[in-house]
């Protein structure tokens, strides 16, 4: 790829994508876990008997909800339960390598005790950090964690969505400047961060602020160095989000794939990116009356797998209650998730795109560390034979049934670079079922 003639100050920094060996590590993760908790948990899509059919954790802009009934909700938050330790561990046994907490959702309110504002774990009857112990307590199980914060704050008396008067300009330079305070604290009370995960960036006044975000982008890169900022933070002098005016990715790794995936490799333009996904259709934060469909560990590790096969990391939405509970649907999927990802890790961690024929019956990841391939079946054919179509010069090497099946494959060549895999009889394909292909190249 290479620049177009535009020359742009506040654009993408870096054409391709970054190849140090921090970005190396959160290219391999595979598997994370993202987590929505603050004030919205506590009326959990609910109030005054009514139900709000929207994401729970927009609760505070339902016309149902009076406002300052939710920014009373503060003087409630007693989270009991919370066991950031116990989370850890689930989250470690689910199989995640990465997860991202909402330190900061749009309704301002902060897990953190923040000095830059009153609106906090602070003045909540908790009256503890909820943060500092979670990120002990996964860099304790090796999980590396992300900060999410929402730029848009509905709680903050400066921010604005659009300038229109003078007055509103004044109103946010003080916004900004808190908006820098708040970040940069949280890179000082956390410094093993790894990365920040962006969110509420939509807003004019924010797109307006190019040079602006641009140099704190830097300055928070130069606390942390090696920080993780995906493409969700800062527009560019024209006002163009995640691709800047020449169709380069702004930051580390695309982040416009949420709730939904790319199809082919062609989707993601050689970019790093994650895909973040709700277990319901649309549920961020805790909603205690689910409706509509939810999915399945199968259909979660089935859209992982698909992310790996695409380059791509992804990520588990658990929305805990107001006392800090994980939900049961949610717990359950986590021990689903863990319990196939025990005998089959192998085909996501570390694993990415492989540029062979897709075919029916799933997915192909390659191992960048051994070299193997991988082929997770989802669609197990009734003939319990997989083709396969291998490039040419590709020679099939060894071939093994992984997890808790185990045993050999039936390799039959159909004729030059294309095979049938037969598996054994009795196969258990009530979840996907992994084979690991040791390959050699050449004639
Ligand atoms: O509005 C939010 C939503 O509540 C949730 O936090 C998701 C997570 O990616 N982000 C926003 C919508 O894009």
């Amino acid at each position: 790829r290479h620049r177009s003639s535009v020359t742009l100050e506040h654009g993408s920094k870096r054409l391709g994508k970054r190849t140090d060996p921090m970005m190396g590590v959160w290219r391999n993760y595979g598997l994370g876990q993202f987590i929505h908790w603050g004030l919205y948990a506590i009326p959990g899509g609910h109030w005054d008997g009514k139900y709000y059919s929207g994401a729970a954790e927009w609760i505070r802009s339902w016309n149902e909800m009076p406002k300052n009934a939710y920014d009373e909700l503060y003087k409630v938050f007693d989270p009991k339960a919370y066991d950031p330790k116990a989370w850890a561990k689930q989250a470690k046994d689910m199989g995640a390598k990465y997860m991202i907490i909402t330190t900061k959702h749009h309704d301002g309110f902060c897990l953190w005790p923040s000095q830059y504002t009153d609106y906090s774990v602070a003045k909540s009857p908790y009256n503890k950090d909820i943060i500092g112990p979670m990120v002990e307590a996964y860099d304790a199980e090796g999980i590396d964690v992300y900060l999410y914060f929402s730029v848009m704050d509905w709680n903050h008396p400066g921010y604005r969505s659009k300038l229109e008067t003078k007055e509103d300009e004044e109103a946010y330079e003080g916004f900004k400047e808190f908006t820098r305070n708040q970040l940069l604290e949280l890179l000082a009370f956390y410094p093993s961060t790894k990365g920040l995960w962006f969110d509420g960036t939509w807003d004019q006044a924010w797109i307006q602020q190019a040079a602006f975000a641009d140099e704190l982008e830097e300055e928070m890169r130069s606390v942390i160095p090696g920080l993780i900022i995906g493409s969700r933070f800062r527009a560019d002098e024209n006002g163009k989000r995640h691709f800047d005016t020449n169709g380069d990715l702004m930051g580390d790794y695309e982040q416009g794939w949420e709730r939904k995936m790319p199809n082919r490799i062609e989707d993601v333009n050689g970019n790093d990116w994650d895909c973040v996904m709700t277990v319901p259709e649309n549920q961020w934060g805790y909603h205690s009356d689910w409706k509509g469909h939810v999915k399945s560990s199968v259909e979660l590790i089935e859209m992982m797998v698909k992310a790996a096969s695409l380059d791509g990391n992804f990520v588990i939405n658990f929305g805990p209650d107001g006392q800090g509970n994980i939900r049961p649907e949610e717990s359950l999927i986590a021990k689903e998730v863990g319990e196939w990802m025990e005998s089959n890790a192998e085909a996501v961690y570390d694993c990415g795109y492989l540029d062979w024929e897709k075919q029916d019956w799933g997915y192909y990841t390659r191992n960048r560390k051994t070299g193997n391939v991988n082929l997770v079946v989802f669609n197990y054919p009734a003939s319990g034979k997989l083709r396969v179509k291998v490039p040419k010069g590709i020679k099939i090497q060894g071939i093994d049934l992984i997890g808790t099946n185990g045993g050999t494959i039936d390799l039959e060549e159909i004729h030059r670079d294309e095979y049938f895999l037969g598996l054994p009889k009795g196969t258990d394909h009530t979840k996907p079922v992994v084979l690991v292909m040791k390959i050699v190249e050449g004639d």
